[in-house]
């Protein structure tokens, strides 16, 4: 299936990877068009098209009003959140007009710091507010230097080549000056730091063996943390939802499922998968007791490993514990991860005796020592020696906008750039412009430990003192471990500016606050799916800009004219010319590639996404097959050119918390764990009814509330325990802070685990104080702000223990999704 029904065509040989290079392989297409226009002008009661994270949609509008955003008749799966989506216009927690905070604006940067969050802001005209932020920027360079500026302004903002307000930010800060960045993400911050060293790619974002090849050649399928169909209804683009399709073609083949899982899924459900719920964070000892009865059985590939992979003799003793006399057996696995080592030996042997796909999500990285799980899947998946086979192997973004949807053929659409002369092709937010670069989810260590050096990725880094941060498009006070550290460390700040659509906790605690546009106040242009890239969508706007919004490219303009740089920011040209600028240069390149695009014009006028044709040999892509028929000529990127099991390079960072090959280490908690203090673990899990933080000041949200808060999923067994019921307000606590939630009592969940999604919003009940108890429910209240290991300092919003009791106080009132106090 691919979508593209519009075209006769036959895409052309080409891969993902030799177009992103930019070798124009085209192939026999020459000047055949790709959409007639006749099939166009579905404007009217059809709706104006545009696209979002949550996918192609069409809105329609009454009396300037958008009344439904429809979804695309060509979606195979439309995302339940959409009604959500169209209502982040008109919610009560929309962004209306310029604001700044009272102490802030009477007794200037720093004052009173403990009041953020409190709620005392005064509304301001947008002259002054640029006045203001224009100031400030050159106030604090000034006073302490550019590297005081942290911009790294981290989060999902929405899609679009124009209006991406991160690179639109950095690009006024490049143009005036600089600033302290940040590098890494928060979604594979420890496996995207180790995998270049293991395979020799970022790996966590290439393209997997697609779902028709595995419909055809895969016996045994496993999802190993990993939930596509909760987590591909979004992309980092426009989603295609191509693994609703996928798993539907799996489903009629029959594979059998195995989901490893500490929940039972929707992906487990739909495939009636064999549920399997080892206790979190013990998945590196399960694949070690899993590894080791490879071993003992003679069920590894020998062969395999000798051609493909460097290093399995020195990762060997450790497996049979030569070296630290504690062999790796199923048996003590079994300890550690709570299964029985039965179970262990069986997957064992059948994991060997099929051809099996090992999918692994992002959680399971996203754990103190983090590292070494996404290592040890490829050490396991190794030893089985499917890697390069048709439907075997691994992938490790079967979960993730939709990956393992073939790639369609199509130009590669650039974006705006950020001014600071570097390409923002591929994957640009991993890498770090500006004066400083700090690890991503560092910026609070650094707030805490300015002149501190940190070691990071074989290097040593001096943490900069920073006294302004500025964030456009992400939350931090959502994505940031241990909200209570995190309090702590904001009062180091002078200043916080936020730009954003809805009143976020970020927006609360912020010193000036400027209304943005949604991206259905604006114009962009945008392409379909991360690895389908199987359509370009014109983005349009879909009504007027509600209240005092503006975009954050208007915003910026005006802060780099004030700063004396405005031409040099706009290049004089408006939206519409922006987005015909990008088009032209995509036409330019598809015709290199033996296709011809409409005219801008047309192609913006046919209101509806363009399609590109899927080649035959994408349909069907193997992930490493490359790479199997020819090890020396296709060589992986890592020193040896094979598989690393064993990394000389880490071995030389001699770090304490990073070995040279996959290890077992116990994180600082966990469920039953040695010294840990707390019984349930906390599954912070992405949510089926927002993304992260986004959409939760929304209608979707009666969808989910339970007692007007956060869910928390508790099994049956232990809300006995606790004497609870279905529906009790519990309050959630450890050491680090306590939040209130809604209780849910189901077994979908394993005994010993609660799950409280990520991304509720940060609710205090009194915000003056740090540790009050939050009436709505933020779960990153509890979870530990720790890195992963000196290697990556990747984020553990996975680590993190708790218990659960009753609330029999008096109910704090949720106030969290109003318009604060003006
Ligand atoms: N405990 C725990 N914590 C986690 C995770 C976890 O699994 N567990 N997951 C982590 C992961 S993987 C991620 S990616 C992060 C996500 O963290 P974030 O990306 O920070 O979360 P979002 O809620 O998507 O925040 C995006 C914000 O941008 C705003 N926005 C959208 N469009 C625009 C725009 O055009 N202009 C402006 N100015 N603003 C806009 C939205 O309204 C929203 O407030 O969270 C991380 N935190
Ligand atoms: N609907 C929706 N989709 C999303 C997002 C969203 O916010 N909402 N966010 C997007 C983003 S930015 C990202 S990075 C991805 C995140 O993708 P992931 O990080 O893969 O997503 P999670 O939901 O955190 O976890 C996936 C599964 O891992 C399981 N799990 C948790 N801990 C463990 C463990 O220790 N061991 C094992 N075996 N399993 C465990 C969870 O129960 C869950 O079923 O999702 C993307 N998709
Ligand atoms: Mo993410």
């Amino acid at each position: 299936m691919t979508n593209n029904s519009e075209t006769p065509l036959d895409g052309p040989s080409l891969s993902k990877r030799s177009f992103l290079k930019g070798s124009a392989a085209a192939l026999g297409l020459a000047g055949l068009p790709l959409f007639a226009r006749g099939a166009a002008a579905q404007t009217g009661t059809q709706g104006v098209v545009s696209g979002c994270h949550w996918g192609v949609f069409y809105g329609i509008v009454e009396d300037g009003r958008a009344v439904e955003f429809k979804p695309w008749e060509k979606d195979p799966q439309p995302s339940p959140q959409l009604p959500g989506v169209m209502d982040s216009l008109y919610s009560e927690s929309r962004i209306r007009y310029p604001m700044v905070r009272r102490a802030w604006l009477e007794q200037g940067p720093g004052a009173d710091p403990d009041g953020r969050g409190a709620g005392d802001f005064v509304r301001v005209s947008w002259e002054q507010a640029i006045e203001l932020v224009a100031n400030e920027i050159v106030r604090v360079r000034e006073t302490y230097g550019q590297q005081a500026l942290f911009a790294g302004s981290y989060g999902w903002k929405s899609p679009g080549k124009i209006h991406n307000c991160q690179t639109l930010l950095r690009r006024m800060l490049n143009l005036t000056g600089s600033y302290t960045n940040s590098s890494g993400d928060y979604s594979t911050g420890a496996a995207q730091v180790i995998l270049p060293y293991v395979s020799g790619s970022l790996e966590v974002y290439e393209q997997c063996t697609t779902w028709n090849n595995l419909a055809e050649n895969c016996e045994l399928m496993v999802f190993w943390g990993c939930n596509p169909l909760n987590n591909s209804q979004i992309s980092w683009q426009v989603a295609d939802h191509g693994a609703w399709p996928g798993i539907a073609r799996m489903k009629d083949a029959g594979t059998p499922v195995i989901c490893i899982d500490p929940v039972r899924t929707e992906t487990c459900e739909e495939l009636n998968g064999e549920w399997i719920a080892p206790r979190p964070q013990t998945d590196v000892a399960m694949m070690l007791g899993i590894a080791h009865t490879l071993y003992e059985e003679g069920l590894h590939d020998q062969a395999f490993l000798d051609r493909y992979t460097a290093g399995f003799d020195k990762f060997l003793p450790y497996l049979l514990g030569e070296n630290d006399g504690t062999p790796k057996t199923a048996d003590w696995a079994a300890e550690i991860c709570g299964l029985p080592a039965d179970t262990l030996r069986d997957l064992a042997r059948r994991f060997a005796s099929k051809r099996t796909m090992l999918a692994l999500g992002y959680s399971t990285q996203r754990q103190h020592h983090g590292e070494q799980v996404h290592w040890m899947l490829i050490t396991l998946a190794a030893m089985l020696g499917q890697i390069g086979l048709p439907g075997g192997g691994y992938g490790l973004s079967y979960h993730y906008s939709s990956g393992g949807s073939p790639t369609h053929t199509t130009p590669i659409l650039k974006a705006v750039d950020d001014a600071s002369g570097q390409s923002t092709e591929g994957a640009a937010w991993l890498a770090g412009g500006g004066a400083v670069s700090i690890p991503v989810s560092r910026f609070v260590e650094t707030l805490l430990n300015p002149g501190k050096t940190m070691q990071f990725n074989g290097h040593e880094i001096e943490l900069p003192l920073i006294k302004m941060a500025y964030w456009v498009g992400g939350n931090p006070f959502s994505h940031q471990q241990d909200r209570n550290e995190m309090l702590r460390a904001w009062r180091e700040l002078d200043t916080f500016i936020v730009h954003d659509v809805q009143w976020t906790a970020s927006a609360r605690h912020a010193d000036i606050v400027l209304p943005a546009t949604t991206s259905y106040e604006r114009n962009d242009i945008e392409q379909v799916g991360d690895y389908a890239l199987s359509h370009i969508v014109p983005m349009k706007q879909i009504v007027e800009p509600v209240f005092e919004a503006r975009s954050d490219f208007d915003i910026f303009a005006d802060i780099a004219e004030k700063l004396g740089q405005g031409y040099a920011y706009t290049q004089g040209l408006t939206e519409m010319d922006w987005i015909r600028k990008i088009y032209e240069a995509a036409k330019i390149e598809s015709r290199a590639k033996g296709m011809e695009m409409p005219v801008f014009d047309v192609f913006w006028d046919s209101n509806k996404p363009l399609a590109f044709p899927v080649a035959e040999v994408q349909e069907d892509f193997v992930r490493h097959a490359d790479f199997r028929e020819d090890p020396l000529l296709n060589a992986l990127g890592t020193a040896s050119g094979k598989f690393e099991l064993y990394s000389v390079a880490i071995e030389r960072y001699g770090y304490d918390d990073c070995p040279p090959h996959a290890t077992w280490m116990e994180p600082i908690e966990r469920l039953d764990g040695p010294d840990t203090k707390y019984p349930l673990h906390l599954a912070a899990n992405h949510p089926q009814m927002r993304l992260h933080s986004q959409l939760c000041g929304t209608v979707n949200r009666e969808s989910y509330q339970i007692a007007e808060r956060e869910p928390c999923w508790m099994n049956p067994a232990d809300a006995e325990q606790r004497g609870l019921s279905d529906g009790d307000v519990v309050r959630v606590f450890n050491d680090r802070g306590q939040m209130l939630a809604g209780l849910k009592i189901t077994d979908e969940i394993m005994p010993g685990v609660v799950r409280i999604n990520e991304g509720g919003w940060f609710d205090p009940e009194n915000p003056r104080q740090i540790g009050s108890l939050c009436a709505y429910g933020d779960v990153n209240i509890l979870t530990t702000g720790i890195a992963t290991s000196k290697l990556a300092q990747g984020n553990c919003g996975h680590t993190g223990v708790a218990e659960v009791e009753r609330y029999d106080g008096p109910l704090p009132k949720v106030t969290v999704f109003s318009q604060p106090s003006a």
